[in-house]
């Protein structure tokens, strides 16, 4: 038979899609339909065509056409499809959206391949050739690594991407994180490819540029290093994609620059470990994060940061945060997402079931759109700081600092700056609320002055343990600002102990933020485990004024309760519970 395997691209209009020369400047292919090809019969005569570099001949007789596609190609796909088909030629979908959704594709198709390929696809091409094509073919179990065909990249224009020297030495990942299709999709198992095979297809592209295209290359991290050692004689330079774990393990650090990698996309994804506790991802510890980049530097292996906005601990201030610490942090190269709920993700299910998702155009699903409701921003704040945030990370001034002049592979690095300097030019300029950077600002600690004047809040049954109390006291106030855009509201959470000189400074940001045009703010005293009297007054009273004035913009939770906990240790350590009495002299 005479089969054309077809890789979609993102054709929709206002959606950024990439040049030829985007393409050729920092895009590698990918296995799906090499290794497609890899696996049909000889018998077939097949040749691939990728939309992202070729057109499509609609006019071409072939007698089946297999598509693939990530989620964003899916609408092209379909349309692919509907042109063949109206002229009578069988279609068969494949890859990670039809496997998600394959009654969404079954429509559009005559069959759908779910999951991988490998153990099916003979079948497909069996069953097509005796007019018994089935709607549906799944494989009973993941297939094994071991003995798998080289892909055969010779059916790509070699010349058209950055690199066609792509391999894959594992599949599946042993996290979950819960936006991410690979566990659902390859399996939480991590299978490897036995290392001699991974050489064997390596050797081709010996002394060149190889991209692993591994979810995790470092999962299984007895394997990897193996791995990495098989490489060095190799001679090549290599990058791939790596949990931040990869970064507690030196020796695995060290062998990986060995063998020449150059070059590591890593998962950061966010800066509040309450987002990656939430997403599953608590293996990223945001107090690790500068530790941990450096030793990829000190290896010389430069990082591309995966970095995602709108997750539900995500306000305003997390763009402006972003910028400061990927400066801080001397990121070479950053991807920024949106978060995006992928059909077959947990993060997909829970959106659906939160009723959250907004927008159902597959092609918006490219992590440069909100497709769903935000918690703390509107869909405006979020996508604007996106916006900001891209073209911020690649202007000049942010590229220099992040490269530093005199860094080795200065002129490489700053190239490939250049290309998503590209990219980021080309999306609407974003822009921040006045108020964002103010709160980027509230978030701080603030040391307390007055540690012997301090009272506990929660009330104490007896002398000792108040003293006991104020003796361990944290010397520190806490601030922990949040702003809730849909409901307009900024909270700020205290946490701590409070003195004056701590009390002042907080007035001092509260009206900074009212000068800004915010207009209301919670100040939630729950965690303040302790006042100085003088607080009180530094707070309240000596601001009484003001405070009147922005009444009904300003609320405060659980403060009674603390003052009334403060106030009740103070008489009863001054009275020693016997001078007061709830009861008058008879
Ligand atoms: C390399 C890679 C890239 C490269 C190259 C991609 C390209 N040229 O299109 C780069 C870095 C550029 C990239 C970009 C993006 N990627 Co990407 N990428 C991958 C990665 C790591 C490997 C792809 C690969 O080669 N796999 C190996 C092959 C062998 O596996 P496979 O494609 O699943 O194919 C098997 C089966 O699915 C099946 N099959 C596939 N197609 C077909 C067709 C037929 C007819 C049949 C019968 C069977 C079949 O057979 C194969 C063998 O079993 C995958 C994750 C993964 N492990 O697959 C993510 C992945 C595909 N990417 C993903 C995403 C989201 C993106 C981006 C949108 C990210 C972003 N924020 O921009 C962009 C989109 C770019 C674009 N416009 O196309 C998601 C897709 C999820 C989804 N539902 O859409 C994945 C799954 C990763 C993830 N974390 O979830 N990506
Ligand atoms: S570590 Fe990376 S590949 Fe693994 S589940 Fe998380 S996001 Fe996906």
């Amino acid at each position: 038979m005479k089969i054309r395997l077809i890789d979609p691209a993102l054709r929709a209009p206002g959606q950024q899609h990439h040049t030829n020369k985007e393409v050729k400047s920092f895009w590698f292919s990918h296995l799906s339909l090499t290794m497609l090809a890899g696996l049909t019969p000889e018998e077939h005569l097949v040749s691939i065509t990728d939309e992202n570099v070729d057109e499509i001949d609609f006019e071409e007789n072939v007698d089946l056409v297999g598509l693939t596609g990530m989620t964003i190609h899916a609408p092209r796909a379909y349309e692919i499809a509907k042109e063949f088909r109206a002229r009578g030629i069988r279609v068969v979908m494949g890859g990670i959206h039809a496997s998600n959704l394959p009654r969404e594709a079954k429509e559009h198709v005559d069959s759908v391949v779910i999951g991988e390929a490998e153990a099916v696809w003979g079948t497909v091409l069996r069953d097509l050739q005796g007019g018994a094509l089935k709607p549906f073919y799944k494989a009973d179990a993941l297939c094994s690594l071991s003995g798998l065909p080289h892909p055969r990249q010779k059916l790509l224009k070699k010349k058209a991407y950055l690199t066609t020297n792509c391999v894959q030495t594992t599949r599946g990942c042993p996290f979950g994180c819960s936006f991410c299709s690979v566990t659902e999709f390859f399996g939480r198992r991590y299978r490897v490819r036995p290392v001699k095979e991974v050489v064997r297809e390596v050797e081709q592209y010996a002394g060149d540029f190889v991209a692993f295209v591994d979810d995790n290359i470092v999962g299984n991290p007895r394997y990897a290093k193996e791995l990495f050692g098989a490489l060095i004689p190799l001679n090549i330079r290599w990058g791939s994609q790596a949990s931040l774990t990869m970064a507690k393990d030196d020796e695995l650090l060290a062998l990986a620059r060995k063998s020449g990698c150059i070059a590591m996309f890593v998962g950061i994804e966010s800066l509040s470990q309450k987002n990656l506790s939430m997403m599953n991802k608590s293996f990223n510890r945001v107090e690790e994060y500068s530790e941990a980049l450096r030793k990829f530097h000190d290896q010389g292996i430069m990082v591309n940061a995966s970095l995602m906005f709108g997750l539900d601990d995500d306000d305003e201030s997390v763009f402006e945060k972003t910028v400061r610490f990927v400066e801080n942090n001397r990121i070479e190269l950053i991807t920024y997402n949106i978060l995006t709920p992928l059909p077959g993700t947990k993060l997909f299910a829970q959106m659906v079931k939160e009723n959250r998702i907004i927008d159902w155009d597959w092609t918006k699903y490219n992590s440069g759109n909100v497709v769903f409701k935000p918690r703390l921003m509107t869909e405006e704040t979020l996508q604007n700081g996106y916006y900001w945030v891209a073209k911020k990370t690649y202007s000049y001034r942010s590229i220099l600092k992040r490269l530093g002049f005199a860094k080795k592979n200065f002129v490489s690095r700053f190239s490939l700056n250049l290309g998503y300097r590209g990219l980021a030019q080309q999306v609407p300029k974003g822009h921040l609320s006045s108020i964002a950077a103010y709160l980027g600002d509230l978030n701080t600690s603030l040391p307390i002055k007055e540690l012997n004047r301090l009272i506990p809040t929660d009330r104490v049954s007896s002398k000792e343990r108040f003293r006991r109390m104020v003796a361990e006291a944290e010397a520190f106030l806490y601030i922990r600002t949040i702003k809730n855009d849909r409901t307009r509201t900024v909270t700020i959470n205290l946490e701590g102990a409070l003195d004056t000189k701590a009390a002042r400074e907080l007035v001092k940001r509260i009206k900074r933020i009212i000068s800004k045009g915010q207009e209301k703010i919670v100040l939630d005293f729950s965690e303040i485990r302790y006042f100085s009297p003088k607080a009180i007054n530094a707070l309240f009273l000596a601001n009484y004024d003001f405070l009147m004035r922005i009444r009904g913009r300003i609320s405060f939770v659980r403060v009674n309760e603390r003052i009334v906990g403060m106030a009740a240790n103070v008489a009863s350590f001054i009275f020693d519970g016997d001078v007061i009495s709830d009861q008058l002299p008879t």
